[in-house]
């Protein structure tokens, strides 16, 4: 009898996926969903065939650079794969795989909240409320907001979500404009109404509103760095439902406080799970709000990105190249 191989599974992972692995593999799941220690990290890729990794996982070189590195596929749980290092697995001869367009959805209604969440301030009032609050009553001047309709959203990152924000977004009646490496093919230009920047430091001073929708590579790395957040507006507003570390967040921080931005709907950190203390101090203020990294957190989501990786396990097994490659080509 062929010996299944073993995949090791870092977090816990939808019920019914691993109900599937478990059938399917000799898998080693994690049922507690402790985050992997460095140290299990290092021994899980020297003893597993197949790791099915997440964001939490931070698979260095150093870690794939173990003369006694046997993991052949590394299968994120995930979109994002800047908690490993592709350069290095292309190198070992290691594949890498993600889970694209099954969370573009999720994340960009995420981030349309998030659009609306400090211009319109919906998250201040509840909390209010909720914290049984004395509410004065309706007046004509209390809680006011900021329209959405008829201002300027600048996307960083025109791919799949910043497509599906613009989309959204569109609806609500702002004006589209984006930055990316190239511009996206003129149908779908068309279709969003979208205005292209070759010029991130142009657009950034220009927009009512920016919101960060590309990979984190090191290309991206505090691609809003403390020179470029010094262009954006006052009035303006960052929302972030992408990677914390594209944005200097100490800068951000600072801006925001000094009253020379608006304020930010953050969805992601630099320095996850810490989120820093000022920032908190901030969203008491109602200048910004912060959400725990839920921009793809969706049971169908989840159950899909599930069943993603085991079809790109699957393929892989079967001496074919799984369909979610991801190539340093690619970053
Ligand atoms: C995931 C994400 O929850 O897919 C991504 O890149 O940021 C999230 O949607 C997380 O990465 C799981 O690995």
């Amino acid at each position: 009898v062929k010996k299944k191989p073993l995949v090791v599974v870092t977090r816990k992972l939808p019920d019914s996926i691993e109900t599937r692995m478990r059938e399917l593999f000799d898998a080693r799941l994690n049922l507690d969903d402790q985050p992997m220690t460095p140290e299990q990290l290092m021994e899980a890729v020297r003893t597993a065939d197949i790791l099915v990794s997440t964001v939490t996982d931070e698979i260095t070189g150093n870690v794939l650079k173990q003369p006694d590195c046997k993991v052949k596929l590394i299968a994120q749980f995930g979109n994002g794969v800047d908690n490993i290092d592709v350069v290095a697995a292309h190198e070992r001869g290691i594949t890498v795989t993600n889970t694209p367009n099954v969370l573009t959805e999720d994340t960009a209604d995420m981030t349309m909240a998030l659009i609306l969440a400090v211009p319109r301030r919906f998250i201040e009032g509840a909390a209010m409320l909720t914290a049984g609050g004395d509410w004065p009553g309706w007046s004509p001047t209390w809680m006011l907001g900021r329209r959405l309709g008829g201002k300027r959203l600048g996307i960083i990152g025109m791919g799949r979500i910043g497509q599906a924000v613009a989309r959204r977004a569109r609806a609500f009646g702002l004006q589209i404009h984006y930055h990316n490496r190239k511009p996206v093919a003129p149908k779908i230009a068309d279709e969003l109404g979208a205005t292209y920047w070759d010029s991130l430091d142009q657009m950034l001073a220009r927009m009512d509103i920016i919101s960060v929708n590309c990979p984190h590579t090191p290309a991206t790395f505090h691609l809003l760095s403390a020179r470029r957040l010094k262009l954006i507006r006052r009035d303006a507003y960052v929302v972030n439902t992408a990677r914390g570390t594209v944005i200097d967040e100490d800068t951000l921080t600072r801006l925001i406080e000094a009253g020379e931005i608006a304020g930010a709907a953050l969805d992601v950190f630099e320095h996850e799970p810490a989120v820093n203390p000022r920032l908190v101090r901030l969203a008491k203020a109602g200048k910004v709000v912060l959400l725990p990294h839920m921009g793809s957190a969706t049971i169908e989501g989840r159950v899909e990105m599930g069943e993603k990786v085991i079809i790109n396990i699957r393929t892989f097994l079967d001496a074919h190249k799984p369909p979610d490659r991801v190539l340093p080509n690619m970053l």
